[in-house]
């Protein structure tokens, strides 16, 4: 078989990457280790900047986030037993986030992609890739126990942080930079009104809790937990006990509880793979850079690598310019560094350290008071949460997305 770009991995950015590679024309191939239903059931990331939707419209697969999504124009953070809202909207210049779950916009790459009758292979096993340090590189798998080759112009790895396409890449070429966080977050998904219409940042003394949603009807709650800690462990009681015992006593009054539809621990992890580009296969997503969920930024920062990526190659096919894939790592790492520094930054603002000591737990208190205080302190918060702008041809970052 041959195609033009085969993708690696049927999460937001390999789906995301093919539907707009489709919008182009370019052909593509997608192998998804996993089952559909299975890529489906991770419950995952929450809030979308404006430039995933941007590129979902692009993608033509915006239109049920546009209309089900929860616009959201302000979050507030809530510490030494006081709730302080952050008025995103009016520190960005008009500019918000939308809640609407991964889930909803896998389902919806997934639906596009059926109905475009796209070629994707789930199920594919022991994809091991070959030549793409050369021209035309060669994907081999297997798939219900027969061996399956697959010859193309250019491999995208949006294969997740335990995906083979990064480590197909030679260990002398990469360069990976990493922090491991000290705790964890155990998050619960129910079929209870959120407690708030915003989502709220706590950092107490018992440790940090977010309170977010996925609709008016549905709420998602996280709770740090230390290293190591066994979801088995974590009763729903439990659980609602201790998400009261954090927060403050409006939340705590207005809290719904009920059973769990999903229960899971994430660790913690921010990590950078340098370079995202390894002669003609190309890494986006997971599969190069992990943040801790704090900052929302996981899934963004996967659309956004998409979109470079999608530039890059409709360039070298529509203009036969290079520019664009010489450009696509060196551009991504940009925007990824400046994602993974606010999210490190939030996450060490928001969550108690084991090691902080007396002193360091002072200068977090001082680091928010002074936030809450500071028009651009709380601008910095603001500028960033919403997500920095993306510059390119397809979506300017400023939601005046570009047709391609
Ligand atoms: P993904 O990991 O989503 O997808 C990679 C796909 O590749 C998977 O379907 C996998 O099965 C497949 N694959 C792997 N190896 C393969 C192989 N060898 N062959 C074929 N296929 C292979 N982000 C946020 O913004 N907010 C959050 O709250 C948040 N919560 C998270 C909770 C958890 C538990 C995790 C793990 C991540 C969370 N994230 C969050 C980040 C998350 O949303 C990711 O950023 C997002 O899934 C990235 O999408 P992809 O890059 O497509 O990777
Ligand atoms: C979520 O709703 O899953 C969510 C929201 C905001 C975050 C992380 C997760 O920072």
């Amino acid at each position: 078989m041959r195609t033009q770009v085969v993708i690696i991995g049927a999460g937001p950015a390999g789906l995301l990457l093919g539907q707009l590679l489709h919008t182009a024309g370019i052909d593509n191939v997608i192998l998804e280790r996993k089952t559909g239903d299975y890529v489906l059931g991770r419950i995952r990331a929450g809030v979308l900047e404006q430039t995933t939707l941007d590129l979902l419209d692009i993608a033509g697969v915006g239109s049920r986030a546009r209309a089900e999504g929860l616009p959201h124009e302000g979050i507030e953070l809530l510490f030494q037993g006081a709730r302080h809202r952050i008025d995103l909207h009016a520190l960005s210049g008009g500019r918000r986030v939308t809640v609407y779950g991964q889930t909803e916009v896998t389902r919806d790459l997934m639906e596009a992609r059926k109905a475009a009758g796209l070629a994707t292979f789930y199920e594919a096993e022991d994809v091991r890739l070959e030549g793409t340090d050369g021209n035309s590189p060669t994907v081999h798998f297997t798939r219900g126990g027969g061996a399956q080759t697959l010859r193309c112009d250019f491999v995208a790895g949006c294969d997740g942080f335990h995906g083979v396409a990064r480590q197909s890449i030679p260990g002398s070429v990469l360069q990976t930079y990493e922090r491991a966080y000290p705790f964890g977050w155990l998050g619960v998904l129910a079929d209870t009104p959120p407690v708030s219409h915003e989502l709220i940042y706590a950092n107490t003394p018992r440790g940090f809790a977010l309170c977010s949603m996925r609709s008016e009807t549905r709420s998602r709650y996280y709770l740090q937990v230390p290293v190591g800690e066994r979801v088995e462990s974590w009763s729903d009681e439990a659980f609602w006990t201790e998400l009261r015992a954090r927060l403050d006593p409006e939340a705590r009054d207005r809290l719904v509880v009920g059973p769990s539809l999903e229960k899971s621990i994430a660790p913690l992890r921010s990590f950078v793979t340098e370079p995202m580009r390894f002669g003609r296969l190309f890494l986006a997503g997971d599969a190069a850079h992990i943040v801790p969920p704090t900052g929302a930024k996981g899934l963004n920062l996967a659309a956004s690598d998409v979109g470079f990526l999608f530039e890059a190659l409709a360039d070298h096919y529509r203009e036969h310019s290079s520019a664009g894939i010489d450009f696509y790592s060196q551009r991504c790492l940009q925007r990824v560094w400046r994602a993974v520094r606010f999210s490190w930054w939030f996450t060490s603002l928001m969550h108690r350290f084991p090691d902080a000591g007396e002193f360091g737990q002072k200068i977090q208190e001082a680091e928010l008071d002074y936030l809450i205080s500071s028009q651009a302190a709380s601008t910095s918060l603001a500028e960033n949460y919403v997500g920095l702008p993306m510059n390119t041809r397809y979506a300017d970052g400023a939601g005046a997305p570009m047709r391609p």
